[in-house]
């Protein structure tokens, strides 16, 4: 009878990669990309700093061995590392106000004021995502680096965002080859703050549980162009919010200069426009509204082939999985 049983069964069962169902599984999702270490990666500004490379050792470990749940570590940062935080504070805050998303800026003045955000320390994660917690339910977690896109991906299902804690090297204050607490701080968090903008980032990560290689991806390139170097009308004109441009002076200038070419957002589209990591973008696309992306990206996550469909449950802080089998 049971060889019957099987013999039936002609069409092998597709094989759905492992996906976090509980958020204490982002345990798991660790996997390390080291393409701008600086212990491996010769153009990194810190790779010849035998003392930056401790330092960054010394914070790697604090992520390593965090757990869902424990208390975010408090860094003591040192003089110099705070005085790389003024520079690129000093400089980004300048250009913000004309060039930056209105809910960004409503955003940062409010963490000026209740987070302790200015140019003479920098913002301890702790503190910073108890005030997102508060705003959106984003809470943060620390990472040690450039993490897979699968597993960087899935965090946001749960609204939670993985946050480098280290800054970058000093000779070089207005660069970075890879993400640091410059980049985290000043580009993501306040627009972690924004409803929309929140419930955008953790669709992309909701789309992208079991999901096909092809379509981390896809999903992957769409986080890219909206979220990393992302730009929006409004009023007329066109501001920016995605946080590579926010964390970068000389790219946010030039992603509103008229220089680039302007798209507008279309998921299908954006999804598979090749992209950049070690230059400026080519190309930036320009969002109607960030309600008007969720429901644009909406649309696109619903023709991602997947054998079940997957909803966020915020009381027990795990994801449903719907068979649709
Ligand atoms: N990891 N820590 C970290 N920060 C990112 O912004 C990040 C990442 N891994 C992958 C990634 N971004 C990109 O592939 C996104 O497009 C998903
Ligand atoms: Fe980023």
């Amino acid at each position: 009878l049971k060889r019957v049983a099987d013999d039936v069964r002609t069409v092998p069962e597709e094989k759905v990669p492992w996906f976090p169902r509980q958020i204490k599984d982002l345990d798991r999702c660790n996997l390390l990309i080291t393409k701008f270490d600086p212990d491996m990666d010769e153009e990194h500004p810190g790779f010849s700093d035998p003392e930056y490379r401790k330092r960054r050792a010394f914070i790697t470990e604090l992520a390593f061995n965090y757990k869902q749940g424990d208390p975010l570590p408090i860094v003591e940062y040192t003089a110099e590392e705070i005085s790389t935080w003024r520079e690129v504070y000093k400089t980004l805050r300048s250009i913000y106000p004309s060039l930056a998303c209105r809910q960004f800026l409503d955003a940062l003045q409010q963490l000026e004021r209740e987070c302790g955000y200015g140019e003479e320390k920098i913002p301890q994660l702790r503190e910073v995502s108890a005030f997102l917690k508060g705003k959106t339910g984003f809470q943060l977690r620390p990472v040690a680096g450039l993490l897979s896109a699968r597993d960087f991906l899935a965090s946001l299902a749960f609204r939670v965002f993985q946050c480098t804690q280290y800054i970058r090297h000093s000779s070089a204050p207005m660069h970075s080859p890879e993400p640091d607490c410059c980049h985290e701080l000043l580009g993501h968090i306040p627009m972690l703050a924004d409803k929309e903008f929140a419930q955008f980032s953790q669709e992309i990560g909701l789309a992208s549980l079991g999901a096909s290689d092809e379509d981390i991806e896809k999903l992957s390139t769409l986080y890219w162009f909206t979220v990393e170097f992302g730009l929006c009308k409004q009023n007329g004109t066109v501001k920016a919010y995605g946080a590579g441009l926010l964390s970068s002076y000389g790219e946010l200038v030039y992603a509103l200069s008229n220089e680039p070419e302007y798209k507008p957002f279309n998921p299908e589209e954006t999804a598979v426009q090749p992209y950049q990591d070690q230059a400026y973008q080519p190309v930036y696309f320009v969002s109607e509204s960030f309600e008007d992306a969720k429901i644009k990206l909406r649309r696109y996550s619903a023709t991602i082939k997947r054998p079940f469909s997957v909803r966020y449950d915020p009381y027990t802080c795990s994801i449903e999985v719907l068979d649709q089998s």
